[in-house]
């Protein structure tokens, strides 16, 4: 499959700006028949084992490594050989933890290849990277109401209140349900609280000071209303984003917002309450990063529920860690964040890992974004059933809106997921 149009001879790496005004890097692939160009996201919720994004000297630094060291190594080399690439991009590091170049510098780096690679060879990214016959086009998972780290002081101390269509028709139908979620949600807290003001967060979704049970009850209602209003079934999650709650010397997840500290027992409790109250389909990182052994007692009592118990911080995309979760049966669902480990040969072992254990692998933005749209195409291309990538914003449309012109160009071979929920008790 590779072809003299493949080989690169030239990397380019500038600094722009992400959804939040922070700098990020940008990268440029050439090669003698292709181009491709990638920029990397940030997180604010970060887990502790992600990789380092960046050298220590920042954005400036990892661009003039890759002029000086990643560049050199690349030239000449076959674009798409994708796993030949993240080698070498881990050769150049040389460290663990993707700190002398800066994990967000291989993933762009890693990502501009593979662009590259598909425009030399005609293919769209997705198909460029199948790693399955049959595709499917993700459902979309996207926040309508948050707090924790994403936003400012008063907002809820849970991180994110997600929804998603459990089926549609086709995408624009999917997608337009959760926006109708979002709209109707920002009419029912102007009528609740006086002095909402309509602020959002760093993803789109409402900020309001609100409590989070009754943010929660707003959010449901909203969902059933669109509902019943379109026919498309919108289940309702949570990221609880529990490490950013988490005091390690109270052993204590502290909910400032609301002045509650609970305990590791009363907050499984509490999850497992809002699970069954609200009869939620979804949450992430329930309890903090290193509590593997909690996250096992939580997805066996939530079984019955028919809800996903999904690991971000937990795993932070990382065969290894995941291979503990599934020895442990810690979770049913993964967040799959590419930035978390650095390449997209790394992403994909872990994604295979988890189709392979019975695991849902969920692609996912990160809280500072770009307009770059691929991690659309990853998500195809690994074969996700769920995308989150929240739901308002130019940098959190353009993924969506790609998977609209991907249904349209392949009507045949693209279907959209379906994830089908036990009855709810
Ligand atoms: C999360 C993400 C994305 P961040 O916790 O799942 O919503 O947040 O990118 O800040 O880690
Ligand atoms: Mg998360």
């Amino acid at each position: 499959m590779s072809s003299s149009l493949s080989l690169i001879r030239r990397v380019r790496a500038r600094r722009i700006f992400n959804s939040r005004g922070e700098e990020t890097i940008e990268v440029e692939v050439e090669t003698l028949g292709g181009r491709g160009v990638a920029a990397a996201p940030a997180g604010k919720s970060r887990g502790k084992y992600e990789v380092e994004y960046y050298p220590k000297g920042g954005v400036r630094e990892a661009i003039e490594k890759v002029r000086s060291i990643v560049e050199p190594k690349l030239v000449g080399v076959d674009a798409s050989d994708q796993e030949l690439i993240d080698r070498i991009l881990h050769e150049c590091d040389g460290t663990e933890n993707f700190s002398n170049i800066g994990g967000n510098t291989a993933y762009a780096v890693s990502l501009a290849s593979a662009t590259a690679a598909a425009t030399a060879r005609g293919l769209p990214l997705f198909l460029h990277l199948a790693k399955h016959d049959e595709a499917y086009l993700p459902l979309p998972l996207g926040n309508v109401l948050g707090g924790g780290k994403h936003a400012g002081k008063g907002a809820p101390d849970i991180q994110e209140f997600l929804v998603f269509p459990e089926t549609a028709e086709n995408y624009g139908q999917a997608y337009e349900a959760n926006i109708k979620v979002h709209r109707l949600l920002g009419k029912l807290l102007g009528n609740k609280l006086p002095d909402f003001t309509g602020g959002r967060g760093d993803e789109g979704a409402w900020a309001p000071r609100i409590g989070s049970v009754d943010a929660l009850e707003l959010v449901a209602r909203a969902a059933e209303d669109v509902s019943a209003e379109t026919g498309v079934k919108v289940r309702v999650g949570l990221d609880v984003a529990a490490s950013s709650l988490w005091n390690p010397e109270k052993q204590a997840y502290i909910y400032a917002s609301e002045g509650k500290t609970r305990d590791r027992g009363e907050q499984l409790d509490f999850i497992l309450r809002l699970i069954e109250d609200f009869k939620l389909s979804y949450v992430e990182d329930p309890l903090e990063e290193e509590d593997f052994e909690g996250f096992s007692e939580l997805t066996s009592k939530a079984s019955k529920f028919g809800c996903l118990i999904c690991g971000d911080d937990l795993f932070v995309t990382n065969r290894v860690k995941l291979e503990r979760g599934v020895k442990l049966r810690s979770a049913t669902a993964i967040i799959i964040k590419p930035n978390q480990v650095g390449t997209l040969t790394d992403t994909w072992q872990t994604v295979s890992l988890a189709l392979k254990s019975g695991m849902t692998p969920v692609a996912s933005h990160r809280s500072g974004e770009t307009c770059d749209p691929k991690l659309a195409h990853l998500a195809v291309a690994f074969g996700c059933p769920l995308i989150k990538t929240g739901v308002i914003g130019s940098e959190r449309a353009s993924k969506l809106n790609e998977l609209i012109r991907l249904e349209e160009a392949y009507p045949e071979k693209l279907k959209i997921a379906s994830l089908r929920f036990p009855s709810k008790p």
